[in-house]
């Protein structure tokens, strides 16, 4: 049923972009039929053809343009903390163009307990209460991953350690609850090599627990804490085949096993490089698992490099960083990507949300990973104009 409305209101809206760009042409011309007259006999000839624009790298988009564009297929995020929740400027842009945030630290274990039993709250609370001031959702993001959480977290027996991990999980999902519509319950649990822990990564949870168990009891909290929260497991690279694999099958025997799973989220980390279509397969291969299932696009960015996994793993061969500013040519490219890949998002039915791993380029992770060098990977450039990207996005009509 989605899926007809989706794709329906999507072409709704380059019919109305092209209604309205005609009309608004129309009536530059003066409007009537006069335009398309031609003049009376021995009259002022015609003007010559005048040549077509160049289209603008930026423009000030509409209120809601971003948001409503796919108000009918997901809800659209983007991950923040509290300098752009405290910047006048970053905040009105959130507020008229996103349907939802994601903390982008601040819900971290390391951010809400810092020292065993403490909880800071206050940023959390800070971002939340900013987003139902202005009818935002937000997402949880995470309770529970292998960085970013205090070493205490790992002291103890398994017996201590469960326990722990299932007061931090109960204590933070009742906090927030009625106020989140999905958790981020594990990231990044899946292995990313086949090798002897496979498919579950060989990490600090992984060995506390003796094995994968403490999926279960992230889930079996989260969910006892909260019945109506979405819970998801949330990895990245499910545009590659070998890690697609590897989660499909941790997400079938979570399923078969029956504990508490929502969906899935597909981080999209994604390059130049990367192909649009395999991020697609990454959101089919879940598709119909289980009735319900919903898949969340959840932290969003393409990086203007196309680097070689040796610059991921150790910096090496990373491509040349382009300096201060995007080039045109790779800005169109990014834009040309951001296009198909929300062309396809919008007719996967069970998309619900969509989130970009930030607001603007200047505040990307990606300026420092996997080197350090200037990146663009989101859809406002350092001074929040639209970049291409958005344009190609909101508008069908746009010529990138
Ligand atoms: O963007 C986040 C960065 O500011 C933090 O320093 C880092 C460590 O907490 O986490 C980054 O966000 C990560 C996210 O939580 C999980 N997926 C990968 C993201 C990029 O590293």
């Amino acid at each position: 049923m989605k899926n007809q409305t989706t794709a329906v209101s999507y072409r709704d809206r380059l019919k109305l972009l092209t209604g309205a760009a005609g009309l608004a042409m129309f009536s530059a011309c003066g409007g009537g039929s006069s335009s398309s007259t031609p003049p009376p006999s021995g009259g002022t000839p015609p003007p010559p053809p005048v040549p077509p624009t160049p289209p603008p790298t930026t423009e000030t988009p509409v209120d809601g343009l971003l948001r409503d564009t796919f108000r009918n297929n997901f809800v659209v995020g983007a991950a923040v903390g509290p300098a752009q929740i405290g910047s006048t400027d970053d905040s009105d842009v959130l507020a008229k163009q996103f349907s939802s945030l994601t903390a982008e630290n601040v819900m971290k274990p390391e951010a809400l307990a810092p020292t065993e039993g403490n909880y800071t709250f206050e940023e959390a609370d800070a971002l939340v209460s900013f987003a139902q001031t202005n009818g935002l959702q937000v997402r949880g993001h995470t309770l529970l991953w292998h960085r970013a959480t205090p070493a205490y977290f790992f002291e103890g027996t398994r017996d201590e350690i469960k326990a722990r991990l299932q007061k931090y999980i109960t204590d933070v999902v009742t906090h927030f609850r009625g106020k989140i519509y999905a958790w981020d319950v594990v990231n990044e649990v899946i292995s990313d090599d086949d090798g002897s822990t496979a498919p579950y990564r060989d990490s600090n949870w992984f060995q506390a627990a003796g094995g994968p168990d403490y999926i279960d009891w992230a889930f079996e909290a989260a969910r006892a804490a909260d019945p109506d929260v979405k819970l998801f497991i949330n990895d990245y690279n499910t545009e590659l085949a070998g890690k697609r694999a590897r989660l499909v099958s941790v997400v079938e025997d979570l399923i078969a096993r029956g504990i508490p799973l929502d969906g899935v989220g597909h981080q999209a980390h994604i390059q130049q490089s990367t192909s649009a279509a395999d991020v697609l397969a990454g959101l089919d291969a879940f598709t119909n698992m289980f009735a319900g299932l919903e898949n969340h696009i959840t932290e969003l960015d393409i990086s203007i490099y196309s680097d070689p996994v040796e610059c991921f793993n150790g910096g090496t061969n990373c491509q040349a960083s382009v300096g201060n500013t995007l080039p045109e040519a790779r800005a169109r490219e990014q834009a040309t990507k951001y296009r198909a890949l929300f062309d396809g998002f919008v007719t996967r039915s069970n998309l619900t949300s969509v989130t970009l791993w930030g607001l603007k380029d200047s505040d990307s992770w990606l300026n420092a990973f996997p080197v350090n060098r200037p990146n663009y990977p989101l859809l406002y450039d350092a001074d929040l104009n639209t970049k291409r990207a958005f344009l190609a996005i909101t508008d069908p009509s746009y010529v990138i």
